[in-house]
């Protein structure tokens, strides 16, 4: 069979000219959709673009896995519970070299790429800088020829959408799947049972290892693969994303539905679709669900279970897994896989315990991406032996082993023994997934410099000194291909004509862009270029909000997810400050601007709602006072995603990048906007510090207290009430919000929230306010002077090409995966 396919005659390599492709998209359209061009509507057009384009892709997709098997080397995979991919027809085609062609087929048939590609869902399976960043990892490891896997859950529903309603967020389902995927391929022969709950029995005399148990799951589910293909740049190597869905083992419970029970029949059904239903919202641990641990050992499971087959299939002895496989974790959320690889390993392949350590410890890293301790994962210890008996013991066999050595081999103490623990005994007793994921792996990585630098200091203090080579840094990055290519075609353009095509294989030659960055004809041009882009932000706020924005002001632009440490309510309250000072002193040159807020709130999460509620509350009254002149402008964009940040990036001025030094782990919007001409207003925090190492001290506005000194004013009793009182703008911006001057229809709705600043302000805003306005007046200055500005945002996208992903994932292939020369 396999030889008489391989002896049929080979088809020639797709054409990529616009006159074949139009012909190509006409007869998909009218044999793949049954329309004509004269009935087709937009969406037809998008699904047929589409499934030319992916013919082209999977070819290279077919290819690159022929190659890797080839080869025989070592894979990547990369277990994350978030993939925040966006669209991907742009991508797809930009990445394949065949966006001008395209665009030419198309508009040779009467259609406009730039109206149909909006058509797309924009896939949001994940929250924000963690899931996103597991997304550009993917398409830099296609890029920089990595054989990589990416591991996660299909969710049936990604993160919600958000809707303004009288200035309160209302979340509302996310139905990406509802006109089917294009993109995705189920793969029935992949598919494994899962289990949950039941016991745990001694294992059979049949020659299984001493270290063997029979687990039996009282409940079990099928995992089943859906694969999408990444496309790297230029095409060269096409990876797989491989998305697990959940189906019952039983649909129908015959017994129960020929009884006449036929809701109870459903049960199985109804708890396995449960399971890939629908992304936690959450940012930060604010749930703790039973059917979170649930989602985390499903994929966990289903993916590993899948690694070893594909490595006992092509090598034959799982004791080489090392040699073959790096198993990235992103966070913790993967951990369990630890405990799960050792139970497949001695209960499955009957290696003893030592052993089976042996192949998981080396095969495994990890990546932290926070310090907050509300963020770090833990789970009672009885609901995870009830989900998860057999895991509990084996939690329980590494923890002895690594507590006996601490305290024999490395004399700590209790207090460090206590921290080591993997098990937190402090209260109810819960297993700490940071500790398993740190002692199951060979590398422990932080996000940025200091981050990394924190974990030393901080969470992973004791394990450190433990293992004081484990923890190393990769700093983030970003793929300029989505980030400035795709979302930024004119820069990119004007770039190219000024330093010629090699910063679109190597970002950092963007470095020669320095040498024009005070010619004033390449300034002119560098304006012209984000007027145009405010122009198209500016279109997309009047079409989808009916508000109207000046392009020639300022635009100041905070986008992120809503979190009191990354101090959006710094930035609003500095804006109240500001509109103040408009109206006493309408003599002074202030300079237009106009402040966009995006993103989404944790739904359980009070005050960040209550934070989106204040920016549309003081945006409607601000914006609506004519004493302002115009000169201040308030616009809270709904339903921030990464569709709209492609809009927004490439139009913002100012980037706010204002999180409590020490809180941020590292921020990957601060580097999309740099690489965009922003400039940037933030604090000596995550990746900031290190944006301001490679533009220069002159070309990036630094405020606030650093991570130190957020400690030292911690620990030494901080009195924010007499800060307040000592800053005049802080004192009546607060009094101004908490006495309802912008709730006059509630007038306490903010007494809480402004007045705890004045008893606790953990995240510092009063204590960095002072020194946050006179940055912002900085700013204003550095604005007024056109070519001053220009050269500073010109010099920020010429000196941030370290900050790709394709650097960032060469490190981790070379430091942490072996997988690089
Ligand atoms: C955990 C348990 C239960 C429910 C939800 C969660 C959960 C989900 C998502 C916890 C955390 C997250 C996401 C964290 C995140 O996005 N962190 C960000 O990661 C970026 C990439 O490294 C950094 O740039 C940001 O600084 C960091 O905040």
């Amino acid at each position: 069979m396999i030889e008489r396919i391989s002896s049929l005659p080979k088809p020639a390599p797709r054409a990529t000219d616009p006159g074949i492709l139009a012909a190509e998209i006409v007869e998909r359209l009218t044999y793949g959709i049954g329309k004509n061009a004269a009935a087709a509507k937009p969406h037809d057009w998008l699904a047929a673009v589409i499934n030319v384009i992916r013919e082209r892709v999977i070819d290279r997709w077919i290819a690159s896995t022929n190659k890797t098997y080839e080869e025989q080397g070592k894979r990547v995979y990369y277990l994350s519970l978030e993939f925040l991919i966006g669209r991907l027809m742009r991508d797809a085609v930009s990445n394949m070299g065949l966006m001008d062609s395209m665009r030419e087929a198309l508009a040779s048939l009467g259609v406009e790429i730039d109206l149909i590609r909006e058509l797309e869902p924009d896939a949001a399976l994940g929250n924000g800088g963690l899931g996103r960043l597991a997304a550009c990892f993917m398409e830099s490891m296609a890029t920089v020829d990595v054989p990589a896997y990416g591991y996660g859950i299909r969710y049936v529903n990604g993160m919600f959408r958000q809707e303004i309603h009288d200035g309160w967020q209302v979340e509302l389902p996310e139905t990406w799947l509802a006109h089917g995927n294009p993109w995705e391929f189920e793969r029935r022969e992949a598919s494994y049972e899962i289990g949950f709950g039941g016991s745990v029995e001694p294992a059979a005399a049949d020659g299984s290892g001493d270290d063997a148990r029979v687990w039996k799951a009282g409940e079990r589910v099928i995992a089943t693969a859906f694969d999408t293909p990444v496309v790297g740049w230029r095409g060269e190597r096409v990876n797989t994303l491989r998305l697990w869905t959940a189906l019952p083992i039983d649909p129908i419970l015959l017994d129960a539905f020929n009884a006449g029970d036929h809701i109870g029949a459903l049960r199985e059904s109804n708890k396995a679709d449960s399971l890939a239903r629908v992304l936690y919202p959450a940012d930060s641990n604010l749930a703790g669900q039973e059917l979170r641990l649930r989602q985390e050992y499903f994929f966990s499971s289903a993916s590993l279970q899948d690694i070893l087959r594909r490595h006992v299939q092509y090598f034959g002895d799982v004791r080489t897994l090392p040699e073959k496989a790096a198993i990235q974790l992103n966070d913790t959320h993967p951990a369990v896989s630890i405990a799960e690889m050792m139970r497949l390993l001695m209960d499955e392949h009957d290696l003893p315990f030592d052993e089976a350590w042996a192949v998981t410890q080396p095969t495994f890293g990890y990546t932290n991406h926070t310090l907050l301790p509300e963020a770090l994962e833990t789970w009672p210890v009885p609901l995870f032996e009830r989900l998860l008996p057999r895991h509990m013991q084996i939690v329980y066999a590494i923890n002895a082993k690594l507590l006996i050595k601490a305290r024999r081999e490395m004399k700590l103490d209790d207090a460090a023994v206590a921290a080591i623990s993997l098990i937190d005994e402090h209260g109810e007793r819960r297993v700490r997934m940071a500790n398993l994921a740190f002692a199951g792996s060979h590398s422990v990585n932080g996000v940025a410099a200091l981050h990394t630098d924190l974990m030393k200091k901080t969470v992973f203090a004791d394990l450190h000194r433990m293992f004081p080579d484990r923890i190393n840094n990769k700093t983030n990055g970003v793929t300029p291909r989505r980030w400035l290519q795709q979302c930024n075609p004119e820069l990119t353009s004007l770039i190219r004509e000024a330093i010629g095509d090699a910063f679109l294989d190597d970002t950092e030659a963007l470095t020669a862009l320095d040498a024009f960055a005070d010619d004033a004809a390449f300034q002119e041009k560098f304006k012209a270029v984000k007027v145009a882009k405010k122009d198209a932000l500016s279109n997309m706020l009047r079409e989808r909000m009916g508000v109207r924005v000046d392009p020639t002001a300022l635009f100041d632009i905070q986008i992120k997810r809503i979190h009191e440490y990354k101090r959006q309510l710094l930035n609003i309250i500095e804006a109240v400050a500001l509109y103040d000072q408009i109206r006493s002193r309408p003599e002074l040159d202030w300079q237009p601007r106009v402040k966009l807020f995006g993103g989404k709130a944790a739904p359980s999460y009070h005050n960040a709602k209550l934070i989106i509620k204040l920016a549309n509350d003081v945006a409607r009254v601000i914006n609506h006072d004519p004493a302002v002149q115009g000169l201040l402008k308030i616009v809270f964009v709904p339903n921030y995603n990464v569709s709209v940040a492609e809009v927004m990036m490439p139009a913002a001025d100012l980037s706010e990048q204002i999180s409590t030094a020490g809180m941020e782990a590292s921020g990957t919007g601060n580097m999309k906007f740099a690489l965009n001409g922003a400039l940037t207003i933030g604090t000596l925090d995550g990746a900031n510090i290190e944006i301001k190492d490679h533009v220069g001290d002159d070309n990036i506005v630094i405020f606030g207290l650093t991570a130190e000194e957020v400690a030292e004013r911690r620990a030494n009793g901080y009195t924010p009430r007499e800060v307040i009182e000592g800053s005049r703008e802080l004192a009546q911006a607060l009094s101004a919000i908490s006495s309802g001057v912008f709730s006059p229809d509630d007038k306490d709705r903010y007494a809480d929230l402004i007045g705890g600043l004045y008893d606790h302000d953990w995240f510092m805003v009063a204590a960095d306010f002072d020194s946050y306005h006179a940055a912002q007046r900085r700013i204003d200055t550095i604005w007024a002077d056109e070519s001053a500005w220009y050269s500073k945002t010109i010099r920020n996208t010429a000196r941030v090409g370290w900050f790709s992903s394709d650097r960032t994932i060469r490190q981790y292939a070379r430091e942490i995966w072996g997988v690089l020369p």
